[in-house]
C-alpha cells in the first residue's frame, strides 16, 4: 500500500456538492494508485438503508449504518469517502469514535442554503418549499454545521478542481498519502 486507510466524511446540505467532490477526490486518488470506495445515497439508500426515510430517527440510523460500513472499509485498508448530509453533530461524533484517532476526517462542504436552493439541481428545494416534501434539510429539518471539521471546503463558490486539490493537499500534509 502506498497510503494509509482513512475515512473522508463529507457533510453538508443537499446540493452542496458532497458526492461530486467525493468522486473528484476519488479520481485524483486513483491517479496515485490508491484504493478507494465512495459510499453515498446512490449505493446505500436503495439497498442497505432502503427501509429508512428522512425523520430524525431514520437519519440517525442511516448514519449509524454508514459509519459501520466505513469502519469496515477502513479496517480493509481502503480510503473511504462518504457523502451524506449527516445533519446531526452527535451522529457524526459517534462515527468518529468508531475508528482510531485521526482516521475520521470531517470535510464540511460549505455552500449556503441560498446557493443550494438557487442551484436546485433535482428540484427538491422547490418541492420542500411547497410542502410536497416534508422534513427537508435546511427548510423543514435542521442542519448542524460542524464546529471543528478537519477541513472546510467552500463548495459554494470555489471550483470543483480547487476543492478537490484542497482535500488532496490535506491528505498529503497529514501523511495519509
Ligand atoms: C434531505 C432529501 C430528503 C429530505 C430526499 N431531506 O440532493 P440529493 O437528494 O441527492 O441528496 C439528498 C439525499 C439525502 O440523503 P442522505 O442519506 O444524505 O441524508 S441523511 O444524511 O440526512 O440521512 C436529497 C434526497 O436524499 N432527499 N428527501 N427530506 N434530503
Amino acid at each position: 500500500n502506498n497510503h494509509q486507510s482513512t475515512i473522508l466524511w463529507f457533510t453538508g446540505l443537499s446540493g452542496a456538492g458532497k458526492s461530486t467532490l467525493a468522486h473528484a477526490v476519488e479520481a485524483k486518488l486513483h491517479e496515485r494508485g490508491c484504493r478507494t470506495f465512495v459510499v453515498d445515497g446512490d449505493n446505500v439508500r436503495h439497498g442497505l438503508c432502503a427501509d429508512l426515510g428522512f425523520s430524525d430517527e431514520d437519519r440517525e440510523e442511516n448514519i449509524r449504518r454508514v459509519g459501520e460500513i466505513a469502519k469496515l472499509f477502513n479496517e480493509a485498508g481502503i480510503i473511504t469517502l462518504t457523502a451524506f448530509i449527516s445533519p446531526f453533530r452527535a451522529d457524526r461524533e459517534k462515527v468518529r469514535q468508531l475508528v482510531p484517532e485521526g482516521d475520521f476526517i470531517e470535510v464540511y462542504c460549505q455552500a449556503s442554503l441560498d446557493v443550494c436552493e438557487e442551484r436546485d439541481v433535482k428540484g427538491l428545494y422547490k418541492k420542500a418549499r411547497s410542502g410536497e416534501i416534508a422534513h427537508f434539510t435546511g427548510i423543514s429539518s435542521p442542519y448542524e454545521a460542524p464546529e471543528k471539521a478537519e477541513l472546510e471546503v467552500d463548495t459554494g463558490s470555489k471550483s470543483l478542481e480547487d476543492c478537490a486539490a484542497q482535500v488532496i493537499d490535506y491528505l498529503s500534509t497529514k501523511g495519509v498519502l
